[in-house]
């Protein structure tokens, strides 16, 4: 660690991408290290959780085991994951942000149709629509039937995770042939694997929106249909507001300035 961690919160910071199990070693390996220093709490910050339901759970007790007292993670794929954690932890969401890049950025607001490419997803499009608080009309491409009219209409396609962009790509083709005006795709955990950019750059997007809750910086040059929210204020201000002791409830339906 290279300096004295006695007595002081710390926080570790790392997304679960890329190679996901060394990046899973090593917070575990700082954690247990600041804890034998006597750190005074330790709190992994991981903005993209790795694994899901049964294995986040092992995940989160490994975390424990090794000294981590609290937990601050953004969008869990699953949202019964969050019941796994005995440890305190902070979910945070990306959907403030992408509230705010929607209203900012998409001006045919009224005329929108929020869509889901699956059935899990339903829930989080619900959200939006609602929050946005326009008239917006819920649909979902489930296994690629289109519920509802869509004619004239923009539609935003809503998802946490893509890995090979296939079934988005083919949502917006069949939305695209039901009449819409355009698609925008907003997805929160930009795993884009093997022919995923090659798909967006070839389908019809008007935009596809990412946050960076995992770097992809190697991937993102050149590629002006991709928009990046950024979500590091929305871990910064978490993190400031834990170490104070303050309620992060604010960053539930905020981005902070
Ligand atoms: C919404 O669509 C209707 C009919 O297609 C059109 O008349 C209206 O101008 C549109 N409104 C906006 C804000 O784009
Ligand atoms: C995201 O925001 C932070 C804080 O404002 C800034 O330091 C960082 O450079 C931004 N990252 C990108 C990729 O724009
Ligand atoms: C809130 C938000 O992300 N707004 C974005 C709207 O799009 C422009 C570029 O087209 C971005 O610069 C803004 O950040």
């Amino acid at each position: 660690i290279g300096k004295s961690v006695r007595g002081k919160d710390v926080y570790i910071i790392q997304s679960g991408c890329g190679k996901i199990n060394d990046n899973l070693m090593v917070p575990l390996i700082m954690t247990n290290t600041c804890k034998t220093a006597s750190a005074s709490q330790l709190t992994a910050v991981i903005p993209c959780f790795p694994y899901v339901t049964i294995s986040a759970k092992l995940v989160a007790n490994m975390l424990s085991v090794a000294g981590a007292d609290h937990i601050i993670t953004m969008d869990l794929h699953a949202s019964q994951t969050q019941g796994f954690f005995d440890n305190p932890v902070d979910y945070l969401y990306a959907e403030p942000g992408v509230l705010k890049w929607i209203r900012e950025n998409i001006s045919e607001q009224k005329n929108c149709t929020i869509v889901s490419s699956d059935a899990g997803g339903a829930k989080r499009v619900t959200s939006i629509a609602d929050r946005l608080n326009v008239d917006f009309k819920a649909n979902e491409v489930d296994r690629m039937v289109l519920v509802g009219d869509v004619k004239d209409l923009v539609a935003i396609l809503v998802d946490d995770m893509v890995d090979t962009c296939g079934t988005i790509c083919h949502a917006a083709d069949k939305l695209l042939s039901a009449g819409v005006t355009k698609v925008y795709a907003i997805l929160t955990h930009r795993i884009f694997s093997g022919p995923a950019i090659s798909h967006i750059n070839n389908a019809c997007f008007k935009a596809v929106v990412v946050t960076n809750n995992i770097p992809q910086e190697d991937k993102m040059k050149h590629r002006s249909k991709i928009q990046v929210i950024n979500i590091s204020m929305s871990l910064a201000e978490a993190i400031r507001k834990i170490h104070n002791e303050e309620s992060v409830s604010y960053l539930f339906s905020h981005v902070p300035l």
